[in-house]
């Protein structure tokens, strides 16, 4: 655990006027730890791990990804069969209980950034959205790690 290293920001300057009141509510919302593998070139996506913390009382939905890094930012689940097979799928949203935390992390839920616009250069970070079904959106800057890393630790 590293928070130092997280930039938390909240978007409070919204392009779509979101109601004030879900923007308070998204204080309820913490994202820690996220991080990226660098990529090579941009042919195949980049992925992106985090924790995401619901300290509400209610539960929150994520339901969407926002980077100007990728066209099409997507929350995928790798799953490893009984043959030891892994294989991803689309997750549509993710439903975070009051007080629970909900890890992104390798071999499991991940955010898949399909589309790269550019590449994932070490040491470098970029901005990542999220949005949630009514509490408004979350902004954080993910640090990109080099391209063996396995956690923000390493
Ligand atoms: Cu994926």
């Amino acid at each position: 655990m590293k928070p130092h290293r997280i930039a938390l920001l909240v978007a409070l300057a919204l392009p779509f006027g979101i109601a004030t009141s879900a923007l308070a509510d998204s204080d309820d919302i913490v994202v820690e730890n996220a991080w990226a593998r660098a990529s090579i070139g941009t042919s195949r996506p980049g992925a992106v791990y985090m924790e995401i913390r619901n300290k509400g009382d209610e539960p929150v939905t994520l339901t969407g990804l926002q980077t100007d890094l990728a066209m099409m930012p997507k929350i995928h689940r790798t799953a490893t069969d009984e043959q030891g097979v892994s294989s991803m799928s689309p997750v549509g949203e993710i439903v975070i209980a009051p007080g629970e935390t909900v890890a992104l992390e390798p071999g499991g839920l991940h955010a898949m950034l399909m589309q790269l616009q550019r590449p994932m250069e070490e040491s470098e970070s970029f901005l990542l959205t999220l949005t949630f079904s009514d509490r408004g959106e979350t902004t954080v800057e993910v640090p990109i790690l080099g391209i063996a890393a396995r956690g923000p630790e390493d």
